[in-house]
C-alpha cells in the first residue's frame, strides 16, 4: 500500500465511516480514520489465515486468559503491515504529526502485570510463528485502575478505556452462548442434568492479530456479558426504571472490571464468575468449531490444545469433562482422559496468597455439577495412586493448583528456577506421581514491540549492521558481537541510547514536569509494588547513599536518577506505604540543593505498557532485586538486557538465564540464592543481625523513623522499617549490605562510558534467546503437539 492510497483510504474512513468532514476533523478522529483504514489491511491475511487452518485440518491452539495486556494497538499494526513509511507519507500529506497521532490511542490495560503481558507477547508470536491459534479471555468494561499520586499517595480511578471507539474489535452478535450458575443437579438414572437458576450471556468480540509482515493472523476473542432475558417492559412501565434496568446491570457485573490482584472474600464470587464465565463460553466455542469438522470425539487432543493460563481457567477441567460426559455421554472414565489429554497449565507463581483456592460452600453454590465432577474426579485420582498426599479437595476448600495439575498432561513453569521450586515444593507430591508431566518453558518478549517499536534508533542500527532478519529470528542479534570491538559501532550504540534518554527526559518534563539530567545513569524499577520485589530495598540504598552524598558533597559521586514506575493492588496496604515512602524521599532529594546534581528520584505515576515503551529503551540499570525464590520469571528482565540496560540482580527466575546468556561480567549479581534464603529465616535474628553488621542500613531506617521524610508525621512509615527490622520475611536487611556493594561497582562501572557501552551491547547481541518465539515453538513442540501452518 502506498502513501497516497492509504491517504486516501484515511479520508475515506473519516467521511463514510465516522461522518467527519476533514474540515472539522479533531485528532481522536484522524487516529480512528487511519485505524480503520489499517484495520481494513488485516481482514485479508486474516481471512487467508482461517481457511488455511480448515485447509489444513490443523490442531489450534486455544490460549485461555483472565488477562491480555495487550497496550495499544495501532502502531504495532503498522509495523507488522510493513506500512510505517506509508503512514508517515500519509499524515505528513495531511498536516498531522505522526507520533500525535500514534499516542492518541489508549491503552488496553486488560491485565495487571507479568501474566498478561507475556499473554499479549504469546498473541504476537503464535502469529509471526503461523500457528492456528486463539486467544480467549473477558472484554472488560474497566482495564486496570488508574493511578496517580496525592501528596505521595496512591488513588486509583476507574479506566475508561471503551469511553473511546475501538477500534480493532468486530462484534460477533451470533457468537453467543448461555453460560448458567447455580440451581441443582437431578440425576436421571446414570446421568446427571444440571439446571443452573441464572444465566448470563456470552457474546463474542474479535479482534485480528496479525503477525510480522502480515504473514499470518489470529484471533482473539473477548466475552463480554449480557442478559438473556429480555429488557423488563413490565417494571418499566409500571415506573419501577431500577426494577426493569436490573437484570442487565447484574449480567453486565461480570465482565464490568478487571481484579486488581487482591481478592477481597465480597469479590470473590464474582471472580469465580468471572473465571467460569469465560472458560465455559470458551470451551463451548471450541467444542463447536470442533464438531463442526469432526465427528468422532476421540480425535478431540489431535485437533485442541488448550492452555490454561495460570488456574484463573482451572475448572475447564472439570468443565470439559461435564461437556463430554453429562452432555455428549463419554463415559468418565473416558472423559477424564479425553480432557486431559487436550488442557495443559501454566504455573506462574509459587507464593502460598497467590494460590487459588475456593470454598467448597461456594463452589457447591455456584457450580453444582463441577462440585460432584472435582470429587469425582479425586477420588478416581486417589484410587490409581494410593500414596498420594495432595488431594484436589481439602479442609473444605477446593485447590485450582491440585485441580489444574490433575486435569492436565502437562504442566510448565515459566523459568528454569521456578519449574525447579515447583517440583521441590508446591507440586512435590504430584510431581512423584507424575514425572513427566512438569515442564519447563522460559518466558520470552515479543521483538517487534520490545525492541523494535519501542526502540526505533537501536533497531535502525542492528539492522544496518545485520539486516532485519532478527525482528523474527532474534537469535541473530549474536550476529552484532563481532561490530562490538569497533569503536565506530559502540559510538552509534551510545548515540541512540543518548537519544533515547533525551527523548524520555522531554517526555517527562511536558507530562510530568520532572527534571531528568540525560547524562546520569537512569536507574530504572518498574513492575507491580509488592514486597517480593522489594522496591523498599531499592529506596533505603537510595536513602544511604544520599546520606553518604551529603557527608562528603564534594565526592566524585556518579549522578544517578532513581526511576520507579508500578501500582499496587488497591487493598495491599504494605505496598502503599511502599509508594509514598518513594515519593516522599523524592521529594526532599529533589529538593536538597547540595545532592540534587548527583541523585534525584523519578516516580511517574500510572505506569502501563506505553510508559515501559518509553522507559526500557532509555534505562542504563535494570533493577531486579527480588528475594530469591519469589519471582517466577519475570519479563521486564528481558526487555531491558535487550535494549542494552545492565541488570543489577538476584538469582531468581530467568535472571538466571539472562546472566548466562550474557556472561557474569556484563551482569550485576548480589545478594542470597534461594537455598540459603531459606537457611536466613532460620535464623530468627537475621534482621536485626543484619542491621547491627551495617551502619548505612541502619543510619537510613533511623532517618526515616526521625521524620527525615514525613515532619508532619515522624510514625509515617513505621510499618516498613519495623517490617524491616523484625520480621523481615523477605530478607530486605540481609540483602542490604550486598546490594550497596553491587551498587558502588555499578558507580565505577558507570564513569567508564567505552566499557559500559560494551556490556551494554553485549547484553542486546547475546539476548536473542529471550524472543517469545522461542518461547511458543517450545510450548509448540513439548506441550501442544502443533504446527505451523503458511496462509
Ligand atoms: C498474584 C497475587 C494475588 C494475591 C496477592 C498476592 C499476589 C502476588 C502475585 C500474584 C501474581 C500471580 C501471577 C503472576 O502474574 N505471575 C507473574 O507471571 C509472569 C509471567 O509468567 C512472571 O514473569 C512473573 O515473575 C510472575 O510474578
Amino acid at each position: 500500500m502506498t502513501a497516497v492510497e492509504l491517504r486516501d483510504a484515511i479520508l475515506r474512513h473519516l467521511t463514510y465511516s465516522l461522518g467527519k468532514d476533514p474540515e472539522h476533523a479533531t485528532l481522536y478522529d484522524w487516529r480512528l480514520a487511519l485505524s480503520y483504514a489499517i484495520r481494513d489491511q488485516m481482514v485479508d491475511p486474516w481471512f487467508a489465515s482461517t481457511r488455511a487452518a480448515y485447509a489444513h485440518q490443523s490442531k489450534r491452539v486455544y490460549y485461555l486468559s483472565m488477562e491480555f495486556l495487550i497496550g495499544r494497538l495501532l502502531e504495532d499494526g503498522v509495523i507488522n503491515l510493513g506500512l510505517m513509511d506509508a503512514v508517515d507519507g500519509a499524515l505528513t500529506d495531511l498536516g498531522l504529526d505522526v507520533d500525535a497521532v500514534l499516542h492518541d490511542e489508549p491503552d488496553a490495560a486488560l491485565g495487571n502485570g507479568g501474566l498478561g503481558r507475556l499473554a499479549a507477547c504469546f498473541l504476537d508470536s503464535l502469529s509471526t510463528i503461523g500457528c492456528p491459534a486463539i486467544g480467549y479471555g473477558i472484554r472488560y468494561e474497566h482495564g486496570l485502575f488508574r493511578q496517580s499520586f496525592d501528596h505521595g499517595r496512591q488513588i486509583e480511578a476507574p479506566e475508561q478505556w471503551l469511553q473511546q471507539e475501538h477500534t480493532w474489535e468486530f462484534e460477533r452478535p451470533e457468537a453467543a452462548f448461555t453460560i448458567g450458575f447455580g440451581g441443582a443437579v437431578a440425576s436421571h438414572g446414570k446421568h446427571a442434568v444440571w439446571t443452573p437458576a441464572e444465566t448470563v450471556s456470552a457474546q463474542a468480540h474479535d479482534t485480528p492479530v496479525i503477525g510480522w509482515k502480515g504473514r499470518w493472523a489470529n484471533t482473539l476473542r473477548l466475552w463480554g456479558a449480557f442478559p438473556t432475558a429480555g429488557f423488563d417492559l413490565d417494571s418499566f412501565n409500571r415506573g419501577d426504571y431500577v426494577a426493569a434496568a436490573e437484570p442487565e446491570a447484574l449480567a453486565r457485573t461480570i465482565s464490568r472490571v478487571l481484579y486488581p490482584d487482591d481478592t477481597t472474600e465480597d469479590g470473590k464470587r464474582l471472580r469465580l464468575k468471572q473465571e467460569f464465565f469465560f472458560t465455559a463460553a470458551s470451551l463451548r466455542d471450541i467444542l463447536r468449531r470442533f464438531e463442526s469438522e469432526y465427528d468422532d470425539l476421540g480425535k478431540l487432543p489431535s485437533k485442541v490444545a488448550i492452555q490454561l493460563n495460570d488456574t484463573h481457567p482451572a475448572i475447564a477441567g472439570p468443565e470439559l469433562v461435564r461437556l463430554l460426559h453429562d452432555e455428549r455421554a463419554v463415559p468418565l472414565d473416558e472423559a477424564i482422559p479425553l480432557a486431559r489429554a487436550c488442557l495443559s497449565y501454566t504455573n506462574h507463581t509459587l507464593l502460598p496468597e497467590a494460590l487459588e483456592k475456593w470454598s467448597e460452600a461456594l463452589m457447591t453454590d455456584l457450580l453444582p455439577r463441577h462440585m460432584q465432577l472435582i470429587e469425582a474426579i479425586d477420588s478416581d485420582h486417589a484410587a490409581k495412586h494410593p500414596t498420594r498426599k495432595a488431594s484436589m479437595v481439602d479442609g473444605g476448600e477446593v485447590h485450582m493448583g491440585e485441580v489444574a495439575f490433575g486435569m492436565a498432561h502437562k504442566v510448565n513453569g515459566v523459568s528454569a528456577l521456578h519449574t525447579d521450586l515447583m517440583k521441590k515444593t508446591v507440586f512435590a507430591d504430584l510431581h512423584r506421581l507424575h514425572p513427566d508431566r512438569i515442564v519447563n518453558q522460559t518466558n520470552g518478549v515479543t521483538p517487534r514491540r520490545w525492541l523494535l517499536s519501542a526502540n526505533h534508533k537501536l533497531s535502525a542500527l542492528i539492522t544496518d549492521c545485520i539486516g532485519e532478519g532478527w525482528v523474527d529470528d532474534l537469535e541473530q542479534l549474536a550476529g552484532l558481537e563481532p561490530h562490538i570491538s569497533d569503536a565506530g559501532f559502540l559510538d552509534r550504540y551510545a548515540a541512540a541510547k543518548r537519544d533515547n534518554k533525551v527523548a524520555l527526559a522531554n517526555w517527562l518534563a511536558g507530562a510530568h514536569d520532572m527534571t531528568l539530567d540525560p547524562d546520569a545513569m537512569f536507574d530504572v524499577q518498574i513492575k507491580r509494588i509488592h514486597e517480593y520485589k522489594r522496591q523498599h530495598l531499592n529506596i533505603l540504598e537510595t536513602i544511604a547513599l544520599w546520606q553518604e552524598i551529603r557527608d562528603n558533597p564534594n565526592g566524585d559521586w556518579t549522578p544517578r536518577v532513581k526511576v520507579f514506575g508500578g501500582k499496587a493492588a488497591p487493598g495491599y496496604v504494605f505496598a502503599k506505604q511502599i509508594i509514598h515512602l518513594i515519593n516522599a524521599v523524592g521529594k526532599v532529594l529533589n529538593a536538597d540543593p547540595v545532592t540534587s546534581k548527583f541523585l534525584t528520584v523519578a516516580y511517574p505515576p500510572n505506569y502501563n505498557v506505553t510508559l515501559a515503551e518509553r522507559l526500557i529503551p532509555a534505562a542504563d540499570l535494570s533493577e531486579q532485586i527480588s528475594t530469591a525464590g519469589k519471582e517466577a520469571s519475570g519479563t521486564g528482565n528481558m526487555k531491558f538486557a535487550l535494549n542494552g540496560a545492565l541488570t543489577v540482580g538476584t538469582l531468581d527466575g530467568a535472571n538466571v538465564e539472562i546472566r548466562e546468556h550474557v556472561g557474569p561480567e556484563n551482569f550485576f549479581l548480589f545478594g542470597m540464592t534461594a537455598d540459603e534464603v531459606d537457611a536466613e529465616r532460620a535464623n530468627p535474628a537475621h534482621a536485626t543481625d543484619a542491621i547491627g553488621a551495617d551502619p548505612r542500613l541502619k543510619r537510613a531506617l533511623d532517618a526515616i523513623n526521625a521524620g527525615t521524610f514525613s515532619p508532619e508525621a515522624k510514625d509515617q512509615f513505621k510499618a516498613i522499617t519495623d517490617n524491616v527490622s523484625g520480621h523481615d520475611y523477605f530478607l530486605v536487611a540481609s540483602d542490604f549490605t550486598d546490594y550497596w556493594r553491587a551498587q558502588r561497582e555499578i558507580d565505577a562501572a558507570f564513569r567508564d562510558p567505552k566499557a559500559w557501552m560494551r556490556m551494554a551491547a553485549l547484553n542486546t547481541a547475546r539476548s536473542g534467546w529471550f524472543s517469545s518465539d522461542r518461547t511458543i515453538r517450545g510450548y509448540m513442540d513439548e506441550v501442544w503437539g502443533a504446527q505451523a501452518v503458511q496462509a
